[in-house]
């Protein structure tokens, strides 16, 4: 079974997405680490280190997403977690950015797949499953 650390980062404390994405994966049969909301960096990197975990699915839904992903990437390779899936989603920005400068700077980052407002945690599961090479 393929393990997961799930999470909201920053100060964001919007907690019902955050059970609905635990919920659906856990349903889709993946063991789930939920470190919930108001998460710093530290504690998804120290989360998927102490879990052995497959991959780091980050939600942001208050606006902030960029300046608190910025540097996930660069500190999980060196705490030796380098190549880790890391996928983010939720409202990754504040108001009305283009999608696709919004995509590509989060790419720039290092995320592996960066998911649009609104984005079904179906579409996520799909993805995770191809990712990670998860027979269905
Ligand atoms: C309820 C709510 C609150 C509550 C939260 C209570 C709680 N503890 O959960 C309170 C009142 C505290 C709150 C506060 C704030 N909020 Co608020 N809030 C909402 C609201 C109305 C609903 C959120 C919700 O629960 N949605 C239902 C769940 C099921 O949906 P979801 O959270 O979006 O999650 C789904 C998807 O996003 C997606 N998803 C999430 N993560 C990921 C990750 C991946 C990889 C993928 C694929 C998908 C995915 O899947 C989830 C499940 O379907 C939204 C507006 C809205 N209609 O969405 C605003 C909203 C999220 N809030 C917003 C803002 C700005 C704030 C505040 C900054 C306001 C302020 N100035 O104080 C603060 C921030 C507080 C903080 N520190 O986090 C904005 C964000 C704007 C942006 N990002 O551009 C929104 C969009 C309102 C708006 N239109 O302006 N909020």
């Amino acid at each position: 079974m393929k393990t997961l650390v799930i999470g909201v980062i920053g100060s964001d404390c919007h907690a019902v997405g955050n059970k609905i994405l635990d919920h659906s994966f856990t349903q889709a049969g993946f063991n789930v680490v939920n470190i919930g909301v108001l998460s710093p960096q530290e504690d998804f990197i120290n989360a998927a280190i102490e879990t052995n975990a497959d991959a780091i699915v980050v939600s942001s839904l208050y606006g902030h997403g960029e300046i608190d992903c910025r540097g996930l990437r660069e500190k999980l390779n060196e705490s030796g977690l380098d190549g880790i899936l890391l996928y983010a989603g939720g409202n990754l920005v504040v108001g009305k950015q283009k999608w696709e400068d919004v995509h590509k700077k989060f790419k720039e980052m290092g995320f592996d797949r960066v998911y649009a407002p609104g984005t079904s945690p179906e579409i996520t599961i799909a993805d995770l499953k191809k990712d990670l090479k998860v027979e269905d």
